[in-house]
């Protein structure tokens, strides 16, 4: 049975809620939530890596008892610890953990009193006003609750790029070894680098014996076959995730590459086009009259209806189209333009792994510099930083750049924005840092004027650098502040700060559009990891998508500089 590095994480965050709701000892919870995390950021496939007769990677967080577990879920697809939780609750009930404001302690009273054990019994008691009675909950809690079923109902399922990278490279590399395969390429929203996929769309091209399509279908990861054909087939993954897969004939190829990459108005846009040259152009090739004039590689598309070659992340009908007409089309930055990475956590704060390894882990990964970012003392949570203890870091990094070889480490800090616009730390502790990041922790919801002059605010003291997370969303689970964008961003440019492109699977804030505002404004963006471990500069890419899909070249890229060039950007007297 394929395992994925998510599933495997997926069973930890179970463990941990069910362990939650037993009311269990809160480091043992924290441990299972960290190996999910450790897990299901880690950027290769772990059971892939196994079978490949490689060891366990040291994972931050994961000790001998996680390891063996880990191997027990590669091996067998659970655990005895997870089965014997089942035991004692039913499954589904983590389920009601994900609505908001039911807590363990909520969802054990509704399992104890009122036997509720899944969504659909929570909403008929939610609807006959059984759980208005229930001893701390009450009618508007109750309100609450069918509400946010509700809107459960209406999202349809999307997955996170990054998670559906975890599943799409796999299949992928299994359909390239099936004899008489020759390309195979994920297209869709998924080469566009959307930040969510509704489902993955699989171009595959084989000689005529092939099994491919067999192969496909029996997948052992298919939990339904929606449809089976000799040249298309769809089949849903026991994630959920649904994949099409298209067989196509090698002249077709570039073709049905660009037709389904989309996206849906970029194809239209290019069709119109062609019609305007009197050509035909479907995912078969591009056609006049009855003759095949182009359709092997998707230049020739372009080419034939006069246009260069336009990147996969700008095709949503943006004004790519008359940008590539008029040669104004931008070079896009690459992730090997990066040189570096301003923000990032330690085990100071909330990181996983010390400011050592992260350096060294930075420059494996290519890196040139790396800004140690801890949160600030008013994230408690977070362990933040006080005055002292940032004084204690910025020596030790010091020392560490003394004995460090090809790679640079900067003193930085991710200061609390406050509600009044002020920052977390003063002056004096800030002064002696490299750079200075800030970012919205708290008060999300704040109307948008006051979000904004917040902001605004902040952006106004002297020795703020980079405003971490513009929007402060998380994908799928918290929407954006209401805050005027444009002004931030003119805010910015009239300070000499900059903003940043969080990389983070969930947060890729910078949103894509905002990053063409920052681009037409003249304001440097940061392409950073907020890397928490060491493995987190895998997300770099995912963030290199979305400016990708910014339209965002490397000179707009703050960090594609060299460290000297950029030194003299980051300080406040030159701005
Ligand atoms: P998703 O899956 O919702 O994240 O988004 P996409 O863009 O992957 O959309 P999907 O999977 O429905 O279709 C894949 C591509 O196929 C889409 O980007 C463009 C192309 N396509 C699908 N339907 C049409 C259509 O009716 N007309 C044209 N021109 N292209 C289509
Ligand atoms: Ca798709
Ligand atoms: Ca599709």
């Amino acid at each position: 049975m394929p395992v994925h590095n998510a599933d495997i994480a997926a069973i930890f965050e179970e463990i941990a809620d069910l362990l939650e709701i037993r009311g269990e000892n809160p480091f043992r919870i924290r441990a299972y939530r960290n190996a999910a995390r450790s897990v299901g950021e880690f950027g290769q496939d772990i059971k892939s890596l196994l079978d490949r007769g490689g060891e366990l990677p040291k994972l931050p967080g994961i000790g001998t008892d996680l390891s063996a577990k880990i191997h027990e879920i590669v091996a067998r697809g659970t655990c005895a610890a997870l089965e014997k939780l089942h035991r004692q609750f039913p499954a589904a009930i983590t389920e009601l953990l994900r609505i908001p404001g039911l807590g363990p302690k909520r969802v054990k009273l509704l399992y104890d009193q009122l036997k509720i054990e899944t969504l659909d019994r929570l909403r008929e008691a939610a609807r006959a006003g059984k759980i208005r009675d229930l001893p701390g909950f009450g009618e508007k809690t109750e309100a609450h609750i069918l509400q946010a079923l509700d809107a459960r109902g209406a999202e349809s399922k999307r997955f996170k790029l990054a998670v559906a990278t975890q599943y799409a490279e796999t299949l992928a590399a299994y359909l390239k070894q099936v004899p008489g395969v020759k390309q195979v390429e994920i297209a869709g929203s998924f080469r566009r680098m959307r930040e969510t996929v509704g489902d993955l769309d699989i171009l595959v091209t084989a000689s005529g014996a092939s099994a491919v399509m067999e192969k496909f279908c029996g997948y052992d990861e298919v939990k339904e076959v929606l449809a089976a054909g000799s040249t298309r087939s769809s089949v849903v993954l026991k994630s959920g995730l649904q994949v099409d897969l298209r067989l196509m004939p090698a002249e077709s190829y570039g073709a049905a590459l660009h037709y389904f990459t989309g996206s849906k108005a970029h194809n239209i846009a290019i069709r119109r086009l062609g019609q305007e040259k009197g050509l035909k152009i479907n995912e078969y090739g591009v056609f006049r009259g009855e003759k095949r004039v182009a359709g092997d590689t998707e230049e020739s598309v372009f080419r034939a209806v006069g246009l260069p070659y336009i990147a996969p992340e700008m095709r949503e009908d943006r004004g790519e189209i008359e940008a590539a007409r008029g040669g104004r089309l931008p070079r896009l930055v690459a992730l090997a333009d990066l040189k570096g990475d301003l923000h990032a956590h330690t085990s100071a704060s909330d990181g996983r792994s010390r400011v050592e390894e992260m350096a060294l882990a930075a420059k494996a990964a290519g890196l040139n510099y790396l800004a140690i970012t801890e949160h600030s003392r008013r994230l408690a949570v977070a362990r933040g930083l006080d005055p002292q203890r940032l004084a204690r870091q910025a020596d030790e990094i010091d020392r560490l750049n003394e004995k460090l070889s090809g790679i640079m480490l900067l003193k930085g800090i991710e200061v609390d924005i406050l509600e009044d616009g002020s920052l977390d730390l003063p002056d004096s502790a800030l002064s002696r840092l490299d750079l200075v990041i800030g970012a919205i922790h708290s008060a999300f919801h704040l109307p948008r004027a006051r979000q904004t002059e917040r902001v605004r605010r902040a952006l106004d003291h002297r020795y703020f650098t980079i405003l971490a997370h513009p929007g402060g969303r998380l994908i799928g689970s918290r929407e954006p502040c209401d805050i005027d964008m444009l002004k931030i961003v003119r805010e910015a440019k009239a300070r000499g700060c900059f903003l940043e492109l969080n990389a983070q699977p969930d947060r890729l804030d910078l949103q894509d559009l905002h990053c063409q505002m920052a681009r037409d404004e003249g304001v440097l963006v940061s392409i950073d990891s907020d890397a928490h471990s060491t493995l987190d500069f895998a997300n770099l890419r995912f963030g290199v998508g979305q400016a990708r899909r910014g339209w965002l070249g490397p000179d707009e890229v703050l960090n594609t500089r060299s460290l000297a060039a950029l030194r003299p950007l980051l300080k406040r007297t030159m701005r």
